[in-house]
């Protein structure tokens, strides 16, 4: 998908933060396959994950990927967003 005008600022004002609550991470390298998991999609600038706390952390453009979308990819992964 294309827009016609899709001038994205550089500096990311627009830039959103979420905290998602993830069950069924164990250790690091479950928070590395999640963080993995939400790079991969469009429009994601930052992703932490914390298997201590079962959070992630992401910040995003809303112009090109949702909350939803960022669930489904950790769900897909084999981790629940709850
Ligand atoms: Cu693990």
């Amino acid at each position: 998908m294309v827009a016609p005008f899709s001038r994205v600022d550089a500096k990311g004002s627009d830039m959103e933060k979420a905290t998602l609550k993830v069950k069924g991470m164990a250790c690091g390298h479950c928070e590395i396959a999640v963080q993995d998991a939400v790079r991969s999609l469009s429009g994601i600038k930052k992703v932490k994950a914390n298997q201590r706390k079962g959070e992630v952390v992401v910040a995003y453009d809303p112009a090109m990927v949702t909350k939803e979308h960022i669930s489904q990819a950790i769900n897909d992964t084999g981790y629940q967003v709850v």
